[in-house]
């Protein structure tokens, strides 16, 4: 169904047919852009800013591109297109015909599952809140407002569903998920990650490729849903979800690129030389390994424990999959099923099996992992064709938890378990001290000139929509 724009709210779920439904959301719309304007991109609301914005719900060409200002952005309500027939593919109910509305029985768990994924939406934006103002060039300020735009157009997806299914109860929830804030004290975000400050441009990065990947998992396994409505409105995220990613893989790709073209120019052949690295005002490695570090983790925290309870009564009731569910060749029950989990065994970290459904969480986080490398392998080849001999690598998931079946104990990134006067005393070896925080802050000058990069960052290979190298991605009025 395409997307009907001459709609206050653009939709491709007839809202129109449904008149209260209608007020209801138009009723929270100005409280969403309030929201906006005061805890979304500081600034540049006046701005001309290259945004995509969803035309169609299917795979080929579904975004036009233009210029818009942000507060003028068309937040609407998409879903994916409904796969006729569909059956519920895993749980107890497997093989019966999906659902368009929520049983009375799963009301709680899918409403607690729609908000905490809702939360996450405007939490991301709010943590992003005044990167705009040391943006690297134009081009990498326009890929933060349409992350930005798209993770505000999420919190609408999420909306969406807690007015149409959940009464009042949801919208409720609607109102709520304006009212938390990332970070804080006394109304923080849901889960941990989203109350961490992201105010600098290497953990925006960092952010997009890890955080928003976990979203990439938590919305394939809800894409699965048994709850239709539920599982098109995911589907069609993860369309929007691509580009995200892209911009944080390409970004630390770039900053690599970056730092091995400078060593190679000043002839350092030691990486591991900070000083003279940072000398020439570029990300060292071993800084951003440190970053890595602390992104990863933080996103690692997001599966929820390894062992779960939780999990387990998703999957039975056909809430929430697992990653590529339906491609998987099994019962799709897991009743008699087992999975190595990592545990903490007499003071080792040990594989035990367990029983698959409690163990879903840890599955997923595998899945998840396995993903994450990809990018590392990229970012390696980009080192090693420079004639380094340096390897970014993922710290073992025991390392900096708080979180799970390790939140109790410290352990390196190795996975050697190490008592609490080591961890305080070798911590800044492995995450980011108030020293690198400095250095990195003193690399975030803005650079707002058409075409133009910061010293620490090489411009793209191609631009947004094939755009060229001197593009104006955001006319900035002065
Ligand atoms: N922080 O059995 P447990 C994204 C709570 S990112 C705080 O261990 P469960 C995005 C948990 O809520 C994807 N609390 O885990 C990215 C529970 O509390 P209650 C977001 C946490 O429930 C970038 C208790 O601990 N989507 O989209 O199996 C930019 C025991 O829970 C945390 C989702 O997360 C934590 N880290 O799984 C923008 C999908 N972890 O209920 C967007 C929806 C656990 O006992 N959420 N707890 O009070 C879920 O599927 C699950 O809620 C979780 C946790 C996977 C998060």
């Amino acid at each position: 169904m395409s997307i009907d724009y001459s709609e206050k709210i653009p939709n491709n779920v007839n809202l129109s047919n449904d008149r209260t439904l209608q007020r209801a959301l138009e009723h929270w719309q100005p409280h969403f852009l309030d929201w906006w304007r005061e805890m979304g991109p500081h600034d540049f609301a006046s701005a001309d800013v290259y945004l995509r914005t969803a035309t169609g719900v299917d795979a080929q060409g579904w975004a036009t591109y233009g210029a818009v200002k942000m507060p003028d952005y068309r937040w609407g309500i998409f879903l994916a297109d409904a796969i006729p027939e569909r059956k519920i593919g895993f749980g107890d109910s497997f093989g019966e015909p999906v659902w368009q509305q929520v049983p009375g029985e799963f009301r709680s768990q899918f409403r607690r599952l729609i908000v905490t994924q809702g939360d996450t939406e405007p939490a991301s934006v709010e943590q992003q809140h005044l990167l705009g103002h040391t943006c690297p060039s134009l081009y990498d300020l326009r890929n933060l407002f349409q992350v930005n735009v798209e993770e505000g157009r999420h919190l609408w997806a999420m909306v969406y569903l807690l007015h149409a299914h959940f009464g009042r109860d949801g919208r409720e929830e609607a109102e709520e998920l304006l009212a938390r804030h990332s970070g804080d004290t006394d109304k923080p975000r849901i889960l941990g990650t989203f109350n961490e400050p992201i105010s600098d441009w290497l953990s925006f990065f960092c952010f997009t490729y890890f955080t928003d990947r976990d979203g990439k998992f938590q919305l394939k396994s809800l894409a699965e849903s048994s709850f239709d409505p539920l599982a098109r409105t995911c589907r069609f995220m993860l369309t929007e979800e691509a580009h995200h990613m892209f911009v944080g893989e390409t970004g630390i790709s770039r900053v690599v690129q970056r730092t091995c073209e400078a060593m190679r120019a000043a002839g350092i052949s030691d990486p591991a030389d900070v000083a003279r690295v940072r000398a020439l005002g570029v990300v060292d490695l071993p800084t951003l390994q440190k970053k890595l570090n602390l992104h990863y983790t933080l996103s690692l925290d997001l599966f929820g424990s390894e062992v779960s309870t939780n999990a387990a009564n998703a999957f039975n009731a056909g809430i929430k999959g697992r990653y590529h569910e339906t491609q998987i060749k099994d019962d799709h029950r897991l009743q008699n099923d087992t999975y190595p989990v990592l545990k903490l065994v007499n003071g080792e970290i040990r594989r035990v099996d367990e029983p698959a459904l409690t163990a879903l969480n840890m599955r997923l986080r595998d899945d998840y992992t396995q993903d994450c490398v990809k990018g590392l392998l990229r970012w390696n080849k980009i080192i090693s064709t420079a004639g380094y001999d340096f390897k970014l690598t993922l710290p073992n998931v025991a390392f900096h938890r708080q979180i799970g079946e390790f939140r109790d104990i410290h352990a390196t990134p190795d996975g050697v378990l190490i008592d609490d006067a080591t961890w305080n005393r070798r911590r800044s070896e492995w995450l980011p001290s108030a020293d690198d925080g400095d250095f990195i802050a003193s690399l975030m000058t803005p650079v707002t000139e058409t075409g133009r990069y910061a010293p620490w960052i090489s411009p793209p290979k191609v631009g947004i929509d094939n755009k060229p190298g001197d593009f104006e991605y955001v006319k900035i009025e002065t």
